[in-house]
């Protein structure tokens, strides 16, 4: 680990330089305007953190560390005879800034293999819940049980200088990302395959072993676990999951607590839940029309009746991205490379030909277009993940590379504890009316 970490020290501490020049000599200009609005609605397009790792372009969609999905399939090293960026890679890059080399993974990927056992109390803890305990809680709750393990909270405990804070924060995030997968594929064995465990192999990469931990041993599914962890690992700073694990970690909230109240994040459905919202709702129209190729007529008539009765059609809309999601796009790609003929997937491109333009029609949607998770459940299924209450696990899991680097990056700058300023409505009527001032004027 000590050479990663030391390349991370100089590039911080390079970083931290800057960041103190440029505030020195442009700390005051205005970077933008708030309205009403935005304060009521979700702020909305306000700039307010600052996140390293990854920029979202609302008509481009993510880049991570300026490099986008295609371009990192091109240029992240692969596993052997694999076309997929190993995750591990872009753990490396959004850390780091620079594109690893072969061995910079090779490197990264037997220190999380070093680093992946997960003590027994951590499984008794889940095996405490009941089964039908939805996998998220179970997830949430493993990651609240490894945090005995955490580093950074005995440091502070024992007085660390604010100038280390950095260190056992980079120490816990790479333990926590080393045992993630082996929790994950804990709760799924543990809900659907009778409690029947698999050994991790050794020999693979991270993403590799989680599927063969899971239980999912082919070429093909292992490529798509590299390609899933890695589109879902960041998504700029202001998202629900990314966000809430920053502000968390802003009051020093170790690793583990601050990734748990992320992840708990993720598991709403406007979030990350939302994938398996997706394949329920297609399951559900399935079973309602009595096919598994729906024409595109047929779901017109289902996309309106899911709107007519005040739902979501989930999969769909964003609050920054404006055109397709790239993430959704690449797993098209891999969809046709991989599984052409597979009707479900198939049902899903027929849907992404039909909600937009009806979505579009209600005039208020501001993005009609599809995100991330209306296509990764049908992949999932066609190898036999049929199990959707697992998919947001699969999210989180990747979503620890994100939000990880971030939280080290937090610490290494040294920003504060985040404090937005609330205001009551009582307060805006007073002011506009004249008698009262919004703070900040
Ligand atoms: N289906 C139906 N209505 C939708 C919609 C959709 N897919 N997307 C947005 N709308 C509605 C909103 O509910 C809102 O309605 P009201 O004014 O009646 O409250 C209106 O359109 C305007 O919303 P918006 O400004 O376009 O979208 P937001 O920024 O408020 O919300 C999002 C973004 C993602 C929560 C929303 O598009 C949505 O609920 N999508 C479905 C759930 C989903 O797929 N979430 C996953 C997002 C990706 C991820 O985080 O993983």
């Amino acid at each position: 680990m000590g050479i990663i970490k030391d390349k991370f020290k100089i590039k911080a501490d390079t970083v931290t330089a800057e960041i103190k020049e440029l505030l020195k000599e442009h700390g005051n200009k205005v970077i933008g305007q708030v309205q009403l609005t935005q304060v009521y609605q979700g702020m909305r397009g306000m700039t307010g953190l600052v996140t390293e790792t990854s920029l979202l372009d609302a008509q481009e969609g993510i880049r991570f560390r300026g490099f986008s999905i295609p371009e990192l399939q091109v240029k992240l090293p692969k596993a052997p005879k694999g076309d997929e960026p190993l995750p591990e890679g872009l753990f490396y890059l959004m850390l780091t800034g620079d594109l690893p080399t072969e061995e910079d993974v090779a490197h990264v990927t037997d220190i999380l293999q070093r680093r992946s056992h997960v003590p027994n109390h951590v499984f008794a803890t889940i095996d405490a819940l009941p089964l039908n305990t939805h996998p998220m809680t179970m997830f949430v709750v493993g990651v609240m049980a490894l945090q005995t393990e955490s580093y950074f909270a005995k440091a502070y405990a024992e007085g660390i200088n604010k100038k280390d804070y950095w260190e056992p924060v980079f120490d816990d995030a790479i333990l926590l990302i080393a045992r993630l997968p082996r929790i994950a594929a804990y709760i799924y064995r543990r809900k659907y395959k009778n409690n029947e465990h698999i050994n991790p192999n050794g020999l693979l990469d991270w993403a590799g072993n989680f599927a063969h931990m899971l239980g999912y041993d082919n070429h093909s599914f292992r490529e798509l676990m590299r390609l899933y962890m890695t589109i879902h690992a960041d998504h700029e700073g202001g998202n629900v999951s990314a966000h809430t694990t920053h502000l968390v970690g802003s009051a020093l909230s170790d690793p583990y607590l601050s990734y748990a109240a992320g992840m708990n994040g993720l598991a709403g459905p406007l979030h990350g839940l939302a994938n398996q919202e997706v394949i329920k709702w297609i399951f559900e129209m399935q079973e309602k029309l009595g096919t598994d190729s729906p024409t595109k007529e047929q779901i017109e008539q289902y996309v309106k009746d899911t709107l007519a009765a005040g739902k979501v059609v989930p999969g769909y809309g964003h609050a920054v991205l404006r055109k397709t999601d790239p993430r959704f796009t690449a797993q098209m790609e891999f969809g046709k490379k991989h599984l052409p003929d597979d009707k479900l997937v198939n049902t899903v491109w027929r849907v992404y030909e039909t909600v937009p333009p009806i979505l579009q029609s209600m005039g208020k949607i501001k993005n009609p277009w599809p995100n991330v998770d209306a296509h990764s459940g049908a992949l999932l299924v066609h190898y036999g993940l049929v199990e959707y209450e697992f998919y947001t696990v699969l999210f989180a899991v990747s979503r620890s590379l994100g939000v990880m680097a971030s939280l080290i990056w937090d610490r290494a700058l040294g920003l504060p504890i985040e404090r937005p300023k609330s205001i009551t409505t009582e307060l805006v009527k007073k002011w506009l009316k004249g008698e009262d001032e919004i703070w900040g004027e």
